[in-house]
């Protein structure tokens, strides 16, 4: 079957499954996957050392742009575009990094300076959805978490590259990986500008006070692309919080609830800019649990609420550790024909 209108997000689970194999798959992002896709046409794969659950198969998340892409390569940065539409990855080893700060940070510095390079020189300016894994997220080092490392060395990045740090940022999630590791990055950037999308229940991650690290996370909560044929709506990585509070500490089903609220919320206001409504019914989901035990009272709380949508749980380290689930999403709906 060919892939519907638009950017398109398919969870396959062989390297070799057709839908990893058109002309127009954009990029491939692997979990916990040994072997490399078939990697055919040039096709960028980000992999990713997150095991998923509950049975340690491999799992392929491939996007595909509903028209014809080409690939190349800038640096480290490997990336497949469209007209409109960039796809890139890169790894960054931190035992291959030297310079200032921490091996992370100088790892972190590094991959977004390609990143930021790479949208420049091929014109692709807007940042549309980032997804970061570094290893051992939780991890003290020097005296900080090393998400807040990462904080701060992301944040410096961009703001060297003249990028903005509140309100156009990207839509984006920041999770724990294996210790063995490199950094990876993986994007999707546009030559138009999408819409922003914030939530009502939840500070801005890029306002959050000085308690979470010294520098804030720079990402906006969703990031909503209307084209001619199709809107495409990302969720960026979500879990418990409100305001800028963890709730629910130590009670996974509530936490899942909480999660879901706030994923209500971003699609009500996502539902204000668009003219064709976005239902969870209506997206793909990536659910990360923090202890594989969870599983099941995670899955027994979404199914009741998601029915059919496409749902890949994975074993992850979340970026606060008081949260025990975080969930992202997307999906993409045809829009209505003029009359
Ligand atoms: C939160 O809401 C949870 O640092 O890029 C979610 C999505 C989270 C993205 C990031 C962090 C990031 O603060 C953590």
């Amino acid at each position: 079957m060919r892939a519907p209108l638009g950017l398109h997000l398919a969870y396959v689970s062989r390297a070799d499954d057709p839908a990893a194999r058109g002309p127009d798959v954009l990029g491939i992002a692997t979990f916990d996957a040994t072997a490399a896709p078939g990697g055919a046409n040039g096709i960028p794969v980000a992999r990713i050392h997150t095991p998923v659950l509950p049975s340690a198969a491999p799992v392929y998340e491939v996007w595909s742009a509903g028209a014809p892409a080409a690939s190349g390569q800038r640096g480290r940065v490997h990336f497949r575009r469209t007209e409109d539409l960039l796809f890139g990855c890169i790894a960054i080893a931190e035992s291959e990094t030297s310079g200032a700060g921490s091996p992370l940070q100088a790892a972190t510095a590094a991959a977004y300076a390609e990143i930021c390079a790479t949208l420049e020189a091929e014109g692709y300016p807007h940042l549309l959805r980032v997804w970061n894994y570094l290893p051992d997220i939780n991890r003290d080092a020097n005296g900080t978490e090393r998400y807040r490392e990462f904080n701060t060395a992301r944040q410096h990045a961009l703001q060297a590259h003249g990028r903005a740090l509140t309100g156009s940022v990207p839509a984006a999630s920041a999770l724990g990986s294996g210790s063995a590791s490199p950094l990876v990055v993986y994007f999707l950037a546009s030559r138009t500008a999408p819409r922003f999308i914030e939530n009502p229940r939840q500070v801005s991650a890029y306002h959050y006070p000085p308690e979470y690290g010294t520098h804030s996370p720079v990402f906006s909560r969703a990031a909503l692309r209307e084209q001619p044929g199709s809107s495409t709506l990302f969720i960026s990585g979500t879990a418990s919080i409100v305001g800028h509070r963890s709730l629910h500490v130590g009670d996974t089903a509530a936490q899942t609830r909480e999660t879901l609220a706030n994923i209500r919320a971003l699609l009500a206001e996502a539902n204000r800019l668009t003219h064709r409504p976005f239902d969870l019914s209506s997206l793909a989901y990536k659910v990360y649990v923090r202890r594989p035990a969870d599983l099941p009272v995670i899955q027994r709380t979404l199914t009741e609420v998601l029915g059919a949508a496409q749902v890949l749980y994975l074993q992850a380290d979340i970026c606060r550790q008081d949260l025990l689930v975080e969930i992202e999403a997307t999906g993409t709906r045809p829009l209505a024909q003029a009359a």
